[in-house]
């Protein structure tokens, strides 16, 4: 009796536990379910925001690496140097000629080729959201080798996740080789619509193009390549995903080179430190070590870094950021600068610029500049490129930073940079901060390697007062001796600069003194100042620290130093204006 007692007892509790069991697995079933759902986008969301904070790196191997790839063989395979066979030497250097590289090479070599994977180890073991946004990449080109178009093409259809890239945008600024034409229409038939082919009826130059080709992208994300390029494994989502956590940043890959003789693939800082892009106040691109304040804030060291500024060919933004910021200036002609006034813009705008370690793109530089700049280089009195630079800084420098460009730059003071009123109303319209703000919260370290410039006492040709001849530094690379050469009047070579602090300037390079005599030189990074003095009563350039003068020698027209003598018409200089 007790005992069916105690039994129906235990019966009934197990039938209370049972209807109060159900309701409760039932509703943790549900809320489980749905956790997990909730977890895997607050994952996916996490992953993207590690992009910045500290990255997820999981057992094993990240997503999208690639597995089981098979071996190759063949000419260039794994970014190897490949050397033509010596008959083809003619047809090398002809093609070398016509394109800055070597083309005869690079036809030599698979449109699929392999080559080393050159990001740091743990870049493979990163994850990322899989919903990351669609791409468009853009490619514009002027007369580029075929083989190499196609390469950089080939290489973003094999390495980028299928779901992620839209299409590609090839865009063609009036390009009039042959090969350019229906055999490259019918070409990228193959790729089923993937790759898309639009052409300017004039030429633009590569700033207008890629102006346009962002306008017809389709993708929610466009990235920008040069049309001699191969990017490098996994190289998307890396890039993809901080603009995913915010569509203000503009994401930069590293910069690896490939030969452009051989095509070997070479990786850029192999050392594991990390640059970043600054300027000097010519507005010539540099790159610095990542300042401490900068390496400091992140976890590891293949994480995502803000810089100052970019090269200018390969980058990712959000398309409709980039249009709502103006795209390019469509004032800026053919080539350069524009680079400069993307980064201004989007820092002082309230965007950023991140590098991306983990994403790696090789790039050939040129042995030379192939192409001219067309109708609309001819148009515009003074170099275009300078031009360029000076809507840059006329429309986002303050006054005071103004002043050192133009003391770097003399002549861009006078040349016309036609008018600038409305990326002035967009900078206003944007509410976008001082050049000041920019120096003092992002491009903290230019000043470490190029402090403010001191105003010129002088400047202009640097004539011999005895013979009719003025100093040039006649394009070559620093250390070299200084030329004598017929005054020309144009400045470029010979527009020679003494500023306040004794420092006599050519171009971004120094003109220093030895026991040997007078040289071109580096400047030494982080100074500003010099040995010189000027004296306009006896025309003498006095070398302080030798106390000698600089002088001529009559019969070798050399330039040395020697002890001052007010009667030795030899070493009298004059320092001639110019003018565009
Ligand atoms: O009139 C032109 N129209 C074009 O479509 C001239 C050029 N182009 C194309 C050209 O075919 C190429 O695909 O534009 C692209 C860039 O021209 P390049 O390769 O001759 O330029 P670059 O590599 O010498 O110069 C760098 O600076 C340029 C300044 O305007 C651009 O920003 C380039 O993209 C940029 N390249 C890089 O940043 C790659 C990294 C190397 C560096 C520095
Ligand atoms: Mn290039």
């Amino acid at each position: 009796m007790r005992v069916t007692n105690i039994r129906r007892g235990r019966i009934f509790r197990i039938f209370i536990c049972i209807l109060i069991a159900i309701p409760v697995v039932y509703l943790l079933a549900t809320w489980s379910d749905g956790h997990k759902k909730v977890r895997e986008v607050y994952q996916s969301k996490f992953a993207a925001r590690s992009a910045r904070e500290a990255p997820r790196l999981v057992e094993g191997l990240g997503n999208f690496e690639p597995r089981n790839q098979p071996q190759r063989e063949g000419p260039g395979e794994y970014g190897e140097p490949y050397h033509l066979p010596p008959e083809k030497k003619n047809e090398a250097d002809a093609s070398e000629m016509e394109y800055g590289m070597n083309i005869a090479c690079s036809n030599a070599i698979s449109l699929d080729r392999a080559i080393k994977d050159t990001r740091l180890e743990e870049c493979q073991h990163w994850d990322y959201p899989y919903d990351l946004p669609t791409t468009s990449v853009i490619i514009v080109f002027h007369n580029e080798g075929w083989s190499v178009l196609m390469r950089t093409v080939h290489s973003v259809i094999n390495r980028s996740p299928k779901h992620m890239l839209h299409e590609i945008l090839l865009v063609d600024d009036f390009s009039d080789k042959e090969d350019l034409q229906d055999k490259l229409e019918s070409y990228i038939k193959r790729f089923n619509g993937k790759v898309r082919l639009i052409r300017n009826s004039e030429r633009e130059g590569l700033i207008r193009t890629r102006s346009r080709g962002a306008k017809e992208a389709t993708g929610e994300v466009i990235v920008f390549l040069d049309a001699h390029c191969e990017v490098n494994t996994n190289w998307l989502p890396p890039l993809l995903a901080p603009i995913y956590r915010d569509r203000t940043v503009m994401t930069v890959p590293v910069i690896d080179g490939i030969d452009h003789k051989t095509f070997e693939y070479r990786p850029v800082y192999a050392d594991g430190h990390h640059y970043r892009g600054i300027f000097e106040w010519g507005m010539l691109y540099k790159e610095n070590e990542v300042p401490k304040r900068e390496q400091k804030r992140r976890a590891h060291n293949s994480e995502p870094y803000k810089s100052p500024t970019h090269a200018g060919g390969l980058f990712a933004m959000n398309r409709e950021y980039f249009l709502e910021l103006g795209a390019y200036d469509p004032g800026l002609l053919v080539w350069g600068g524009e680079n400069f006034e993307l980064s201004f813009k989007i820092w002082q705008c309230g965007g950023s610029i991140e590098w991306v370690p983990c994403s790696r793109v090789g790039h050939v530089y040129r042995g030379f500049m192939p192409y001219n700049f067309g109708k609309l280089g001819a148009k515009k009195k003074g170099p275009l490129i300078t031009i360029n630079y000076k809507r840059v800084i006329e429309t986002w420098f303050d006054d005071k930073y103004k002043e050192y460009f133009y003391t770097r730059e003399p002549l861009a003071r006078y040349y016309d940079m036609g008018d600038i009123s409305e990326q002035l109303a967009l900078k206003k319209k944007l509410q976008c901060k001082s050049f000041q703000w920019f120096m003092d919260n992002v491009a903290y370290d230019v000043f470490d390697k190029f402090p403010p410039l001191p105003a010129n006492l002088h400047w202009g040709e640097l004539r011999s007062v005895a013979v009719e001849t003025c100093l040039d530094a006649m394009g070559h690379q620093p250390p070299s001796i200084i030329g004598l050469q017929h005054c020309h009047g144009r400045g470029n070579n010979q527009l020679i600069r003494l500023n306040a602090a004794g420092q006599l300037g050519v171009g971004e390079r120094c003109i220093e003194a030895d026991r040997q005599g007078i040289k071109l030189a580096f400047c030494r990074l982080g100074t500003v100042d010099g040995p010189w003095q000027y004296d306009e009563e006896t025309k003498h350039l006095l070398h302080r620290v030798y106390q000698k003068c600089m002088s001529l020698n009559p019969q070798s027209l050399q330039l040395s130093l020697s002890p001052c003598d007010v009667n030795n018409a030899y070493q009298q200089w004059k320092f001639k204006t110019l003018r565009p």
